[in-house]
């Protein structure tokens, strides 16, 4: 992590500590909804390395951050997302990772144990400053909206088009959001109960507030996104019931009761992807 290196001065590595506001932002942007093909994408991001990472050569990064995409099923939806995030991660000037941790099976989907898993195995590899949970459908439309982590947890897709680009309810934890590796370990990561849509968002907003941190966000006319078309996802009828119960697990389910089975592990191009197998509820 470069968090000890001294302001503005010329680092151990020779490049100075990047700007704390990065130069070549652009602002709004018109997003792209029809990427090339895998191989031309490859080509196009000659500054993306192995694995799905970047970071700036000109300065040392202020950021080293894992972006975790949970996912199964959305090929077409990953390769639009990866067309239109590198080139704003790297403009960003973040030291950036990309992982896609991907569900084995058909068994519901559990989007929270996939970013409780992207966060493990992440940190096996190198450390990690901040974590960044990202819907593999939503696509940035402004470059402004940095991909780092600030004092509170931030949520950062609060303007989707989706939802008439206005923020849904105030605790809104969904979509994207950031959270530093520090208050992920303290909240004791995501809940690993919710199967199938729904809640376990607000969980974790639920478990944020029990920690005394609150949610921060961009204003609406930066943190903006478009949400890619797909069929709606079967709600978890027990997500009211495992959310009013919430708080007596915090301490007991989450990143310390975390069971999984890694089936296959790439680092691709564009990004670092793991196969994993969820133990199902007992
Ligand atoms: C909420 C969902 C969130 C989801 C947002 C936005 C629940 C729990 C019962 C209130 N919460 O309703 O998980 O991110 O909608 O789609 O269903």
């Amino acid at each position: 992590s470069n968090s000890n290196a001294n302001n503005n001065a010329t680092s151990s590595s020779g490049v100075p500590r990047c700007p704390a506001t990065p130069p070549n932002l652009v602002g709004p942007l018109a997003v792209s909804k029809t990427p090339p093909n895998l191989q031309a994408m490859e080509k196009a991001f000659a500054r993306v390395k192995q694995g799905g990472r970047g970071a700036p050569d000109e300065c040392q990064s202020r950021y080293r951050v894992a972006i975790v995409i949970p996912f199964r099923d959305r090929f077409k939806h990953l390769m639009t997302l990866l067309y239109n995030l590198h080139p704003i991660l790297l403009r960003q000037q973040i030291d950036y990772q990309i992982f896609v941790v991907e569900q084995d099976g058909t068994w519901q989907f559990n989007r929270a144990m996939l970013m409780n898993i992207g966060y493990v195995e992440a940190l096996k590899e190198r450390t990690f400053d901040c974590f960044i949970f990202h819907d593999v459908d939503l696509l940035p439309e402004n470059d402004k909206n940095i991909y780092n982590c600030p004092q509170q947890p931030r949520h950062m897709s609060v303007a989707v088009d989706k939802f008439s680009y206005k923020l849904p309810y105030s605790d809104l934890f969904g979509g994207v959001s950031a959270m530093t590796t520090q208050h992920f370990r303290l909240v004791n990561g995501f809940s690993n109960v919710f199967w199938g849509w729904g809640g376990e968002d607000d969980d974790m907003a639920n478990r944020i507030k029990s920690k005394g941190l609150h949610i921060s966000r961009y204003p609406a006319n930066v943190a903006r996104y478009k949400m890619l078309i797909h069929k709606k996802e079967k709600a978890n009828p027990k997500r009211y019931e495992f959310l009013k119960s919430g708080k007596k697990r915090f301490q007991t389910d989450g990143l310390n009761n975390l069971q999984y089975e890694v089936l296959d592990h790439k680092h691709l191009k564009l990004y670092t992807w793991y196969l994993v197998r969820l133990t199902p509820p007992n």
